[in-house]
Order: C-alpha cells, then structure tokens, then sequence
C-alpha cells in the first residue's frame, strides 16, 4: 500500500503529527493507500519554506523559471499512462478519459502560464505632456492553492501553474478524497529540479489543512476550487485579513435546445456535457431545456443514447461512466434522485446504484440518469447534484426559457444549441453565466477567463487574469 508524503522544502516528508488517513479506491470501495493526516504545524513549515524560497524564485529571469515549469510538463507527458491510471484508481473516471483530457490539459496548463509569462506585460500612460504613469505587476508572495476532487491533476495545475509562472511560490494542497497525481507531480517537480520551497503540497483535511493555509497571515491570496458552502467558509475566513481571492465554486448549468439546431451534434455533445466524468465536472449541463416542438422526439433519442452508455469497470475501455468518488457522494446523489421522485419527477431511465460483477462489486457505481416532468424551481432543478443525473424540461419561448436558465444562485456556464445568428447573440448576452458555449461544449482556449457569476465564485481565471491575481499592481507617477 503506498504512504503518501507531504512535499515540503524540496522534499517528501511524513506529516509532522505522523497521522495519516484511508485513501480509498472508489472502483472497489476499499482502502488502497495512506495520506498524510496533516495539520497548522505542517502549513507552517510550507508557509516557511515558500517564504524563504521567494526571493530568489521571484527574482529569476523568466526564461529560466520558464524552462523548470516546462520541463515539469515535458514529465507529466512522459508518465502520461502512469499518471492517468493512477487519476483513474483515486478519482474513479475511466481511464480513458483521464489519458485523453486530464493529463494531456495538466501539462499544457503548464506549458501555457510558463511561455505566457514571458508575454505578460504591465501599461503606461502618458497623461498629456505632464506625467508618465508605469505600471509595475510584481508577484504577491506566498500564493495558497486549494483544488478539489472531480479533475484533481487538471485543476491542481490549473491553480499553480499561473502562481509559479507569475514568481510567487506556492502553498497547495489537493482534495483529501484524490490525492495520488499531486503526489506523483511532487516527484516530477524533484526530478525537473525545481527549486526547493517554490511548491509546497500540504495532503490533509480541508478544515484543518484549508483551513489553516486560509488563516494564514503570510499567505495574502487564496485560489480556491470546490463547493460553493466551502467557498462562503473561506471567502469568511480571508476577506476581513484583506486577502486576494479568486473562487471557482459550483454550477448548475442549463443545456438549451432550439429546434433549429444540428440535431446530430447537439444529441451526442449533450450526452457528453451530461455524464462526461461521471457528471462530476462543474462545467456539466444538468439542467437541459429543449423547445416543445422537439421535446418528445429529444427525450426519446437521449433517453436511449443514455442507456448504451457502458457503467463499469474505469480501466476497461469499453467504459463510459465509472464509479462516483466516494461513498457518502454516492448517497447524496442517490437522495437527489429520492428527492425527484418526491417532487414528482418520472425517472425515464437509471435512477439506481449499480452493482458491476467482478472486482467492482463493492465500488460506487450510479446509473446515468434522465428525470422529466419536474418544475424548474424545484430543489431538484436548482441544487448542485454532481452527478450521472439530468432533468429535462419543455419550454415555449426565447423569454421563458432565459427565465428558466437565469433561476438558479449559480451561474458557471451554459450552452446553447441554435443556427439562428441573432438568436445566439440575444441568448448569449442575456444569459447569467461567466461562459456560453454555442453549438458546443468544453471547448477551451486557456487566453479567455474563466469563472462564474453569482454564487458560482469570484473573480476570474485563465490567460492573463490569472498572471493578475498572483501579481501586485503598482503604479508610479512622475510628474515632467
Ligand atoms: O468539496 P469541498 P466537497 C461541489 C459538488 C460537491 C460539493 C462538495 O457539489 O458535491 O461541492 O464537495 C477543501 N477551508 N463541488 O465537499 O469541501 C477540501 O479539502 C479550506 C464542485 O468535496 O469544497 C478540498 O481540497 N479548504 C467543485 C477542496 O476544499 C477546505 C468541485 C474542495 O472541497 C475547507 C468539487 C475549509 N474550511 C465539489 N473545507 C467544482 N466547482 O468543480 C474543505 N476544503
């Protein structure tokens, strides 16, 4: 069984407690291996790490920290299989998934904010002819990075590769519930020479590790990826010590059909932007709205595409929705679809835990799921269920359906699937979400920002934002 270890000052070391905790293999619903128990003791030592690794990570030429981040995506492309499998045995998404998305978009995660920072450039204005102001973008210092479960290499990097590339060094700490690829990544960061304290991975509890890198007082950002419940508890936690924070919580996002639209491509991309990861992506559409003209002929067709899709094992191939991540996220799924029955919900397909055979048999397995016949503000239609779980709805009009949309707190993404042109444009501006995929969906170019309106988080991520969040503004003024 492997021990898991913290990476701190350059090395791998045991919690300072010596406490660990059961990692479990979703697929299997058993223990396979050991992670650190860690606690303020154990941030500690990363915050005095990292704090005494700035200066000279900061002060580096570019090119040269530039060169270690890629050389560190060049290692996640080497160990692609390996770190894919090991993505697929904690997190429970099939394998094939996390070789073709997950991994590949780790490293060029990295690779994007390692080049992008040497095209990062701060302003000047001339005021007239009587001042020059410059703007100089220095980085903020010790950043704390706190990822989540559902896409644990993908976002990990998503967070510290901005921070390392824009000079801070960094505090992290991955989901308790899939930690094995941070701890794989800390050995490539040993291996690509990685200056010892510029990344510091903390393994433990949210609130005890979290929590601790949160109440930090030589920590003054916080990029932070998970539930929005825990978003409220650190936004509480940071905001009165003033620091910087940048929010990527929840979503409840609409999927909405027009007749109009390619009908072939809308059917197979929804499917995917359905259940892609088990439905355990925030980006997913669990909420489609499809105009009455072809709502019967939609929940026909997806029902059925929905009930080809292969439950099982995450290391076969033939695999399309593995287990969910853990067995208390099994249940809340599973009472979310309780509920939808009590609200009066038809279960059109799933609805069920699944029994795999094999070496399966005890892993946490939900059908994928399609329920009609709900009102859109039902809990059901307004909740976060994270799941193999979608309800569909009919609607009559462009304005009922943007209603619709717009009722929930979250407001992440949406997707719409329309040929008519001014159509697109109307729905896209008025639709409450920090990002509207037409005609698509997942599709990413790392420049645009990335982030949810209303309770869906705060602040923005990707391209240049994100070199931003980790920078500090200053501007002088010289008078002539
Ligand atoms: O996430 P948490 P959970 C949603 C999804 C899911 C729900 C809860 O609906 O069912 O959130 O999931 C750390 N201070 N999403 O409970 O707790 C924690 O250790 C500091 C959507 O697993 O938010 C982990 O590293 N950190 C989401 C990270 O926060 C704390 C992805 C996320 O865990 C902390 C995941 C604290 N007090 C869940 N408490 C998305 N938007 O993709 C916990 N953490």
């Amino acid at each position: 069984m492997t021990t898991i270890h913290n990476y701190i000052n350059g090395t791998l070391v045991p919690p300072a407690a010596g406490n660990y905790l059961d990692n479990y293999n979703p697929a299997i619903g058993a223990v396979y291996s050991l992670i650190p128990d860690s606690d303020h003791i154990d941030v500690q030592n990363a915050v005095v790490a990292a704090s005494a690794a700035f200066a000279e990570w900061s002060s580096m030429p570019l090119d040269k920290r530039s060169a270690v981040l890629m050389k560190i995506a060049d290692l996640i492309d080497r160990d692609l299989s390996a770190l894919a499998l090991a993505e697929s045995i904690d997190q429970g998404k099939p394998v094939k998934l996390a070789t073709v998305v997950d991994i590949p978009r780790a490293s060029a995660n990295i690779r994007f904010f390692a080049t992008g920072i040497q095209h990062f450039s701060s302003e000047a204005h001339i005021t007239g002819n009587e001042a020059v102001n410059y703007t100089t973008r220095s980085p903020i210092g010790v950043a704390g990075c706190i990822s989540p479960w559902n896409l644990p290499l993908y976002l990990f990097t998503w967070k510290i590769a901005p921070a390392l590339a824009a000079g801070c060094t960094v505090v992290a700490k991955p989901s308790e519930l899939t930690p094995m690829t941070a701890y794989l990544f800390s050995k490539l960061c040993i291996e690509a020479g990685l200056p010892k304290g510029v990344l510091n991975i903390v393994h433990g509890l949210g609130p005890k590790v979290g929590q601790a890198i949160v109440e930090h007082p030589q920590i003054p950002a916080i990029s932070f990826t998970g539930g929005t419940v825990t978003g409220k508890r650190i936004a509480a936690t940071a905001a009165p010590m003033f620091k910087k924070l940048s929010l990527e919580l929840g979503g409840k996002n609409p999927n909405i059909v027009f007749a109009d639209c390619d009908w072939e491509k809308m059917l197979s991309t929804s499917i995917q932007s359905s259940f892609s990861n088990q439905g355990e992506i925030c980006l997913c559409g669990s909420r489609i709205f499809v105009e009455r003209s072809v709502y019967d002929r939609f929940v026909t067709e997806f029902v059925a595409k929905t009930t080809l899709l292969t439950v099982g094992d995450p290391l076969d191939d033939k695999t399309k929705i593995g287990p969910l991540n853990s067995e208390p996220h099994m249940n809340k799924v599973l009472s979310y679809i309780e509920l939808a029955k009590q609200e009066g919900g038809t279960i059109m397909c799933g609805g069920k835990r699944v029994t795999v055979e094999g070496r399966c048999a005890n892993g946490y397995f939900v059908e994928p799921t399609v329920i009609t016949g709900l009102s859109p503000d039902c809990r059901t239609n307004q909740e976060e269920i994270f799941g193999p779980v979608v309800t569909i709805t009919p609607f009559d009009t462009e304005e009922e359906v943007l209603a619709f949309a717009n009722s929930t707190h979250y407001g992440l993404s949406a997707t719409l699937w329309t040929e008519n042109l001014t159509r697109t444009h109307r729905m896209a501006a008025a639709l409450k979400s920090g990002i509207v995929w037409v005609n698509c969906w997942l599709f990413r170019d790392l420049r645009t920002p990335f982030g949810g309106m209303k309770q869906s988080g705060v602040g923005r991520e990707g391209g240049w934002e994100a070199l931003k969040f980790f920078t500090e503004a200053k501007n002088i003024c010289i008078k002539l």
